[in-house]
Formats: structure tokens, C-alpha cells, sequence
């Protein structure tokens, strides 16, 4: 008798009628065979898959180019399928489960004709962690099959794991034929399931990634008494080799990998690298949370990444392990057959490939990388990865960081009265959009917690779940906010960012363990550093701009608060109301200001 996975593949295969099924195993072997598959047998548009780069400087590496039109996560393309409206929310889209299917059954029919359909075992979390999911992702794309091995533990063991059980994460991954009017991202969180048909792009066809391990996650956390949240996790290691964990929040295309693998600008200062992007977080026996990164590898975005910004990310893309590494849409550098991409170091070569494979001139008007290009790394490669990375239950996390890009409004820093003042902050989190998802770059949209696009329910309830979360916590750990992107009047940033931002995180590990208010100003929306309380050896700052970085205007919160509430409005009874409580409060501490 065939198992619930054999007759599940079985079915799709009999709906999307590919030429070929095989069953990955995870193997070395294995790697090289779909890199080759890549390199000489598919194609887009008649493009091969993958061209290998220097393997001398860039060993085992190799440049894709997407189609043209699928370069970043499509929302609006995006949804949520529950069998009511309310319960995904107006953070969603929403279709009922039943119509979602024939659309997609639909498309696709016949969809693989010709292709080979690669069947992805993959466990999200170690497979030891209380948290993890086994999964399996059916994809017709070799970009998608090598890209899910390095980003995810995938292997045949996964496969003896789920047996005979139902229970396994399903996503169901095709290409179709790349048009964005035959493109779809549906989850139904009911049923484990993801379906994604139209695009090869990151979040919407690698499915362990925002898919599963946020938007299904979410919803399973709800359920079961967790948190899925697009966090790093890193560990800070202090003078005295203490380390503190701390999770932090930032929207895409806003910091994370940066600040996942710092290089501290003060000595004695070390980072550990837990995860970059996702993390999965529970309250423990004793009462305090602790978070687990559940990918393998970094989906990171490649333009403004050089030995200046983020040396440990070079070195990580450079190191030669046997998991291939992808450079997506980056430029190509005739000269050498090395990736390019602006903000790297060194000067503009001369002859360049811009990342649709076409000649360009700084004189051009577009970027030559795509300004969405991103790498796929393994992370072992990774020179600061900690070793806790690999630790089942997780690191114990002693502050929660939320950040985003805001030209002005938001300091430098600020620590949160208290736990439910700082879900409310979190929930009127505004940011500056940025090119991770197709749409205007540069206009504020509120972003809850950077879970606005990954939240797979109502955020309503999700912003009652964060408030119980803290209520059953012994020791919640004390929230954060940050901001980096901060600018003067010429529109220059104010702050230098990347590796002194350990400035700031070494004022928020002191005030995680301390209980006194020294060293910190207290404004209407929490604390802020005052100058002598941040480390600032090595680095000169005027008594101006650390001034205008920390600045909390009454006049700007105001406004501020206004637009804030009418996003909370959206979401009418359903919202909680200690999240208005908390909201009125601020608008009063505020107005009395
Ligand atoms: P996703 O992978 O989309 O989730 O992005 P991310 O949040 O991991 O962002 P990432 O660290 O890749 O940074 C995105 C962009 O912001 C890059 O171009 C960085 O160079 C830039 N950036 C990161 N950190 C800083 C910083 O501290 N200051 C400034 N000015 N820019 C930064
Ligand atoms: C993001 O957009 O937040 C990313 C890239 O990390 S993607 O995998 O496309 O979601
Ligand atoms: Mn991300």
C-alpha cells in the first residue's frame, strides 16, 4: 500500500502530468547532478538555469536569472485560504478554500507536461527541536530543488521520518509558465497546505521559507501556543564572553542578515549568528522564551553587501563547502566571471552584464544587479555561526528588538515601558517599503512587527496572542525599538550603521540585565539613550546629530498617531482592547507632553 506521501506525489504528478519523478536524497551527488541538470537541460526563455561563476574566487557558486517579470514577492498575488474572510484578516487576501483549489487545479493541469517534478523532503527546525516540521515540497524547477537544499535540512531521512503518518507540511511548487496573470501564492493554513504556481522568486516558491515557516507557522503557533516571527536571532558576547540572545524584528530589505552577522566596531564585542530571517519561539519550562532559527541557509539581499558593510557575509559567500552557493539577478563581471552588484567593493568594471544578461555602461539608467538581487547560501559557511545554531531547544532571548526605515519619527533607540506598551508600538510599526516585494519603493505602509505580508491569520488575533504570550511568561524579556535609517535634513543618514550598531546593541544587553533607569531619558513612547549612556570609543558623533538621532517629537508622534489609528481601525471589534488601552494611554502621555 503506498504511504499518505507516495499517494499525495502520486496525485500530483497525475494533475501537473510531468515527464519524470524524482525523489531528492539530499546527497553531495545530488547537488552537483541538479546544478548540471541547471546548466545544460532547463531553460527560461531559452536562458539556461545556471551559469558557474570563477570557481577560483567563487568556488562552487553559479549565476541565475529569473524571468524578467518575477523579481520579488507579489502580495497582491498572495493568499490567505480560510473558509471565512474575518478569520485571515485585512492583512490578507483571502479566498474561500474550495473556489482557491478548482482556480489552482486549473492551472495546473497538465502544468509540468515535459518537465521533471523534484520531490523535496525537508525538515524545518532540528529535527530533535519540540518545534520542528517535517515538510515535503513538489517543485518542476532545478533553481528551486537546489535552492530548498541549501536553505532547509533536506534529505531522505525526512522521508523515514514521516512513514506512514499524514502529518507532514505539504507545498505544491510550479513555475507554470512565469505569466504574472497565472500566478498565485495560497496557503491554507486548515490543512498544511501551500500552493504556488507562476513564479521561481524566493518567498513565493521557496516554501519552507515565508510561506510555511511564517504565514502556515503563524497560524500553527496561534493554535499551539507559539511564535512565528520574521526575526534574527543572534547571540552578543560582551567584555566579559557573557553572551545575551536577543531576536529583532526588521521588514525586508531592512537589516536583518546585516545585523545577523555584525562585526562589532567595538573590541571584545562579538556576535553569534543564530538565524537571519525566521525564528520560531516558545516559553520554556522555566517560564522564559526561547527561539530556534528553523532554515539551514541565507536568502540575502546582495546590493549594498561589501568587506565594508558586512565582511562576515563575504567571507560566508566565498567559503567552499559542498552546498552550491546562487547569486539571483546579480550583474556579471565579464572580466573576471565574478557577481556584481552596486555597493560592492572596488570600482565599476568595465565590462559588465546587467542581471537580465545585457551590456551596461554607468551611463545606463538601471542598476546592473537588480536592485532585489539576493545570494543563497548555506549557512555553514558562515565564519560567526553560533554554535547554540544547532542546539534543539533553542537560546533563551533577553531582549525582543523591533526596527524599520523611517526618515524621521522613530530614534536611534527606545526601550518600551513594559511588555503590552511594547506589542502596541510593535502594531503600529510604520516602514519605508522597500524592493523585496514589487510595489512603489520609499512610501510609509504600516508594517506590524515586519509581519505585515507573513502573518497567515488576523492580526488582530495576533496581537491578542503576543499580549497572552506575555502574561504567561515569568521573565518577558524587555522590548526594543531601533532605527538605523534616520536622516538630516539633505536627506544623508544620520547614523553609520552595520558594524556600529553594536553601540546600540550593547545599551540594549545593559538594560536587559539592569533595572535602574540611569543613563536613559524618559520621552512619551519609552526610553531613549542619553549620549554618555552608548559607547561611543572610537567613533566621533556631534552633540547635534545624536540630538536630531534621538529626537522624540510631539508634533511628528502626533501625526504619527493619528495615521496609526486608523490602520488599528481596520481590524473594528475584533481588535483586543487592551491594544486601544495601551494606545490611548500613549496619545495622552503625548498630548500632555
Ligand atoms: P530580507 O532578506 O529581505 O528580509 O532583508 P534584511 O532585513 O535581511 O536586510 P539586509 O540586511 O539584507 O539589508 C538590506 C539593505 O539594507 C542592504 O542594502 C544593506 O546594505 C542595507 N542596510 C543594512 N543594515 C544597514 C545599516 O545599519 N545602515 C544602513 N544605512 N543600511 C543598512
Ligand atoms: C523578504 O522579503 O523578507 C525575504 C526574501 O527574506 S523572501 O524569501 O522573498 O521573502
Ligand atoms: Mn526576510
Amino acid at each position: 500500500m503506498p504511504t499518505p506521501l507516495e499517494k499525495w506525489v502520486e496525485e500530483q504528478a497525475q494533475l501537473t502530468k510531468p515527464a519524470e519523478i524524482y525523489w531528492c536524497d539530499g546527497s553531495e551527488e545530488e547537488a552537483r547532478r541538479i546544478v548540471e541538470i541547471g546548466m545544460k537541460k532547463e531553460k527560461i526563455e531559452g536562458q539556461p538555469i545556471f551559469h558557474q561563476l570563477n570557481q577560483k574566487t567563487y568556488p562552487n557558486a553559479y549565476l541565475h536569472r529569473s524571468h524578467p517579470t518575477d523579481v520579488a514577492r507579489t502580495e497582491h498575488l498572495t493568499y490567505i485560504c480560510l473558509p471565512d474572510r474575518e478569520t485571515a484578516g485585512p492583512n490578507n487576501n483571502w479566498m474561500e478554500p474550495d473556489k482557491a483549489k478548482g482556480r489552482l487545479r486549473q492551472l495546473s493541469d497538465g502544468c509540468m507536461a515535459g518537465r521533471t517534478i523534484y520531490v523535496l523532503p525537508y525538515m524545518m527546525g532540528h529535527p530533535d527541536s519540540p518545534l520542528a516540521k517535517a515538510c515535503v515540497q513538489l517543485t518542476d524547477i532545478s533553481y528551486v530543488a537546489a535552492s530548498m537544499r541549501i536553505m532547509t535540512r533536506l534529505g531522505k531521512d525526512v522521508i523515514r521520518k514521516i512513514g506512514r503518518s499524514e502529518n507532514f507540511v505539504r507545498g505544491f511548487h510550479s513555475v507554470g509558465d512565469f505569466d504574472p496573470r497565472r500566478r498565485f501564492i495560497m496557503h491554507f493554513p486548515e490543512e498544511n497546505l501551500v500552493w504556488s504556481i507562476g513564479s521561481g522568486y524566493g518567498g513565493n516558491a521557496l516554501l519552507g521559507k515565508k510561506c510555511f515557516s511564517l504565514r502556515i507557522a503563524s497560524w500553527l503557533g496561534k493554535k499551539e501556543g507559539w511564535l512565528a516571527e520574521h526575526m534574527i536571532i543572534i547571540g552578543v558576547e560582551d567584555l566579559q564572553g557573557k553572551i545575551t540572545y536577543i531576536a529583532a524584528a526588521l521588514p525586508s530589505a531592512s537589516g536583518k542578515t546585516n545585523l545577523a552577522m555584525l562585526e562589532s566596531a567595538l573590541p571584545g564585542y562579538k556576535i553569534w549568528t543564530i538565524g537571519d530571517d525566521i525564528a520560531w519561539i516558545r516559553i520554556g519550562a522555566n517560564g522564559r522564551l526561547y527561539a530556534i532559527n528553523p532554515e539551514f541557509g541565507f536568502f540575502g539581499v546582495a546590493p549594498g553587501t561589501s568587506f565594508q558593510t558586512n565582511p562576515n557575509m563575504m567571507r560566508t559567500l566565498r567559503a567552499n563547502l559542498f552546498y552550491p552557493t546562487i547569486f539571483t539577478n546579480t550583474a556579471l563581471n565579464l572580466e573576471n566571471n565574478e557577481p556584481w552588484w552596486e555597493g560592492i567593493d572596488g570600482p565599476v568594471p568595465a565590462k559588465l552584464l546587467d542581471w537580465r544578461g545585457n551590456p551596461w555602461q554607468p551611463s545606463s539608467k538601471t542598476t546592473a544587479a537588480h536592485p532585489n538581487s539576493r545570494f543563497t547560501v548555506w549557512i555553514k559557511h558562515c565564519p560567526t555561526l553560533s554554535p547554540e545554531f544547532e542546539n534543539p531547544p533553542g537560546v533563551p532571548i533577553a531582549a525582543i528588538l523591533f526596527g524599520s526605515r523611517r526618515s524621521k519619527v522613530m530614534p536611534l533607540v527606545l526601550e518600551s515601558f513594559n511588555w503590552a506598551r511594547g506589542v502596541l508600538m510593535g502594531a503600529i510599526m510604520g516602514t519605508e517599503t522597500t524592493a523585496a516585494a514589487t510595489g512603489k519603493v520609499g512610501v510609509l505602509r504600516r508594517d506590524p512587527m515586519a509581519m505585515l505580508p507573513f502573518c497567515g491569520y488576523n492580526m488582530a488575533d495576533y496581537f491578542g496572542h503576543w499580549l497572552r504570550m506575555g502574561e504567561k511568561m515569568t521573565q518577558p524579556p524587555k522590548i526594543f525599538f531601533i532605527n538605523w535609517f534616520r536622516t538630516d535634513e539633505s536627506g544623508k543618514f544620520l547614523w553609520p550603521g552595520f558594524g556600529e550598531n553594536i553601540r546600540v546593541l550593547k545599551w540594549i544587553i545593559e538594560r536587559a540585565h539592569r533595572s535602574t533607569q540611569d543613563g536613559a531619558k524618559e520621552t512619551p513612547i519609552g526610553w531613549v539613550p542619553e549620549k554618555n549612556s552608548l559607547d561611543f570609543s572610537g567613533m566621533k558623533i556631534s552633540e547635534e546629530n545624536f540630538k536630531k538621532l534621538c529626537t522624540v517629537d510631539g508634533e511628528e508622534w502626533k501625526a504619527e498617531l493619528e495615521n496609526a489609528q486608523a490602520f488599528l481601525a481596520q481590524f473594528g471589534s475584533r481588535m483586543p482592547l487592551e491594544i486601544w488601552d495601551e494606545f490611548n494611554n500613549l496619545k495622552t502621555a503625548l498630548l500632555k507632553s
